[in-house]
């Protein structure tokens, strides 16, 4: 018994501390906000039904209980129409009601809004792209938005059925494959988001996380423009090389797609806080392991390690990477939902 306490306490500690990652009921968002309506109203009924069946259950036990000196089978009632036709009209007036509510809060959360900004969301197994047609920008598992600016996503998938979830932010919406499906929403709190991949798509299905940081406006002008200006840096010229003989076969770096999409794109990789579909810290040691082994992160992962670069050039190669960035811009400071 002590044992199991022992070992719940810190799991209780860690939940409490990482529930905010899914914060379905965060504020900001109107998709939360009329979760929370429907919660409230759900609730209610919920306890006036429990209230009722409890009540009427408790008072028939005792009124219909045993007498001293009884004896036999007391008399039997069988039916009873009013009250079968209440019993049935009341639960109905309930579930309209419920459906009323939920329809008027899905209409309202999934209206178009006028002026929103269009990205592109892909998802692949196991990671995430995200495309700004109008802007010519394009970051993999971190979309990059500007607070109080809507959004429309368009969201599809390149392989199997995937969901894409932040729950601070928005509802859920599936990516699959050949169709198109839409979220619309507008970011309401500069912060740093928990996304997750919402259906089961593979092995590291669970591994399938993105983030989404919403910035000021003005950070988010700033990025467009130096990003429309971009020639990716080369941190290392050795690095350079080897990406080119190793990597570029699958890896764009911002505005030179390879032919055929494969891995994420790398153009911003020094600005991200993340690595691997958000999966590990962006840091120099990560990076390097995620190179050499990638499956030691995520159990079937599309790309192959690389066992066989020599130490000097896995060094030169984390430079380079390290180098494609934007000056100037730190998004590891943003709150936390
Ligand atoms: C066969 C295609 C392929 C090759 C070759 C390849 N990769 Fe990848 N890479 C991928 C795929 C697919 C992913 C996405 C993995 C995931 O998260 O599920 C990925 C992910 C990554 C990531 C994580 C990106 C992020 O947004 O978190 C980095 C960094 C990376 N690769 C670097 C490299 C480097 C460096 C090389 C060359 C040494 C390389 N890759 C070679 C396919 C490839
Ligand atoms: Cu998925």
């Amino acid at each position: 018994m002590r044992r199991i306490l022992a070992a719940l306490v810190p799991l209780g500690f860690v939940l409490a501390q990482e529930a905010h990652r899914v914060a379905i009921t965060h504020p900001f968002s109107a998709t939360n906000r009329e979760t929370n309506f429907l919660l409230l109203w759900v609730l209610f009924f919920s306890i006036l039904v429990f209230g009722v069946v409890a009540g009427a259950l408790a008072y028939v036990t005792w009124k219909f209980r045993a007498k001293p000196g009884q004896t036999g089978e007391p008399p039997q009632i069988h039916g009873n129409d009013r009250l079968e036709v209440v019993w049935t009209v009341i639960p109905l007036v309930i579930v309209f009601i419920l459906f009323g509510l939920t329809a008027r809060s899905l209409i309202l959360v999934n209206q178009p809004i006028p002026g929103a900004m269009k990205v592109e969301v892909v998802g692949y197994q196991f990671w995430w792209d995200f495309h700004y047609p109008a802007l010519g920008l394009r970051n993999s598992n971190e979309l990059i938005l500007p607070v109080g600016v809507p959004v429309t996503l368009e969201i599809t998938s390149k392989d199997v059925i995937h969901s894409f979830w932040v729950p601070g932010l928005t509802g859920k919406r599936d990516a699959i494959p050949g169709q198109k499906t839409l979220l619309h929403f507008k970011p309401e709190q500069v912060g740093h988001y928990y996304g997750f991949c919402a259906e089961l798509c593979g092995a590291s299905h669970a591994r399938m996380l993105f983030r989404v940081l919403v910035v000021p406006e003005e950070e988010f002008q700033r990025f467009v423009a130096e990003a429309r200006d971009y020639t990716p840096p080369v941190a290392d010229a050795r690095g350079q090389e080897v990406f080119g003989q190793f990597c570029a076969a699958c890896h764009g770096i911002q505005g030179q797609m390879p032919p055929a999409v494969i891995g994420p794109d790398l153009g911003f990789m020094g600005n991200r806080l993340t690595l691997g579909a958000a999966i590990a810290e962006n840091t120099p040691e990560n990076m390097k392991a995620w190179i050499r082994d990638p499956a030691s992160f995520k159990p079937g992962v599309q790309m192959p390690g690389f066992p066989q670069l020599s130490d000097e050039d896995l060094e030169a190669l984390v430079r380079y990477l390290d180098g494609l960035r934007l000056e100037g811009f730190d998004f590891s400071t943003l709150p936390r939902f």
